[in-house]
């Protein structure tokens, strides 16, 4: 099994934290995007990490290459059970692409200090749209989104959580005191062994987006 990963890319990190958890052994290519290879663009058609070759398929797609890997190795399996619980982790894991990200590098490319307050504003809304409608309906006593097992949408949303410090740096994003419950997942997933394992320092981060974010912007 071979993947196409680069360090610093949230959505590569999504299935390198998933064969971690399912303990799978790997070829980890690292892609520099300045430069791609014949053989990353032929397993992966939009030149984008992650992508996964394994028995002859070649699959891209984060979210995608994670179910994939938890229906073809179903020990430690990383999903629920129950079709109502699978959907909502898809609910979720759609909403962190569709909706959050998208708000979230808003705040982090724009540099017009005039539109900065209203955009970190949506942003902390939807951190706490994730408190109330995410884990307080589904965490029970947690600290995992779906309660005391890790599972997939775990692994969609950390990536963005691990970065947090470079958004607090440059833009003053931080999660809401009034978010208690997401706070405490950042915690516990910061923990994991599979988390620590490819870790990376607050420093890199803060380097690695400088060319996305430029100077810091007051709050
Ligand atoms: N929806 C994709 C997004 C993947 C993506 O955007 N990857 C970026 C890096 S974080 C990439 O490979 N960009 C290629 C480039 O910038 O040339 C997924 O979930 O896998």
């Amino acid at each position: 099994m071979q993947l196409f990963t680069a360090r610093v890319c949230p959505y590569a990190h999504r299935s390198r934290l998933a064969l971690l958890e399912k303990g799978l052994s790997f070829e980890h290519i690292e892609i520099d995007f300045k430069n791609k290879s014949e053989a990353f663009l032929a397993v992966s058609p939009y030149g984008k990490v992650p992508a996964l070759e394994h028995n002859g398929q070649t699959l891209y797609e984060s979210l995608i290459i994670n179910e994939y890997l938890d229906e073809t190795f179903p020990e430690t399996p990383l999903m629920p059970a129950q079709p109502a619980l699978r959907a909502k982790v898809r609910i979720w894991a759609h909403y962190c692409d569709n909706y959050f990200i998208s708000d979230l590098y808003a705040v982090i490319k724009n540099r017009e200090a005039e539109q900065h307050g209203e955009l970190l504003g949506k942003v902390e809304e939807r951190l706490r749209f994730i408190e109330n409608d995410g884990f307080a309906q589904l965490s029970g006593d947690g600290p995992y989104w779906l309660g005391a097992e890790v599972s997939l949408l775990d692994l969609a949303w950390f990536p963005f959580f691990e970065r947090l410090p470079a958004w607090t740096h440059y833009r003053g994003l931080d999660i809401p005191a009034d978010c208690p419950r997401l706070k405490a997942w950042r915690a516990a997933m910061t923990d994991r062994p599979s988390v620590r394992e490819i870790a990376n320092t607050a420093d890199y981060y803060i380097d690695n987006y400088s060319n996305y974010a430029g100077e810091v912007l007051a709050a």
